[in-house]
């Protein structure tokens, strides 16, 4: 099999971003966006995906920390959608639901192409620590758009910030483990249309 790695650099005026995926990995991280919430959401993302991510950003955080979680966000999704290459085999759909002690978050994904984020999560607090919890959706939007692909995101339920967060994460990389894996029953893309 073809290695599914891809690895991407970006510098704009407000950040700059290296990174390298590995999407057949073992979990393995080195992540330091200099925000430690968002490294420790990055860090269960690659844990419970099997993805090995290596990750340097820096930004503009005197501003606040929006760009830096966006351009992360759309870094990782570059890299993803390089990773899957032509995308031949893959299982493409997945849902996963993950419970974090009194939240549920149920994620739902297709590898298609098309770009689009649902958004259904509210937090109680607009902090996590330092982390503003809006920044939750922004990181998702740039992550699903760059990526290509359709991204549901359900919490029903939870009451701690901190929890929600941590729920949707893991349901996220349970999500891609699945959907990026490949059946060697499949040859060709899993697609009617013969392309994602
Ligand atoms: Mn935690």
């Amino acid at each position: 099999m073809t290695k599914r790695t891809a690895t991407i650099h970006r510098k704009t005026k407000e950040t700059e971003i290296a990174l390298t995926v590995n999407i057949d990995g073992k979990g393995e991280s080195h992540i330091t966006t200099g925000i430690g919430f968002l490294d420790h959401m990055l860090d269960i993302l690659t844990k419970h995906g099997l993805f090995d991510l290596k990750l340097k950003a820096t930004g503009d955080r005197m501003v606040d920390d929006h760009h830096t979680v966006e351009d992360v966000g759309i870094c990782l999704g570059l890299a993803l959608k390089e990773a899957l290459g032509d995308k031949k085999g893959i299982w493409r759909f997945s849902n996963s639901s993950v419970p974090m002690q009194e939240t549920l978050a149920s994620i739902a994904i297709d590898i298609s192409g098309r770009p689009a984020l649902v958004y259904h999560a509210n937090f109680h607090t607009g902090k996590i620590g330092n982390f503003d919890t809006e920044l939750i959706e922004e990181f998702l939007k740039a992550f699903s758009t760059n990526a290509g692909i359709n991204l549901h995101v359900n919490v029903p339920y939870g009451n701690n910030t901190h929890h929600i967060a941590e729920a949707i994460f893991k349901g996220l990389a349970r999500a891609l483990r699945d959907a990026v894996r490949i059946d060697e029953r499949v040859k060709d893309v899993p697609s009617t249309k013969g392309m994602l």
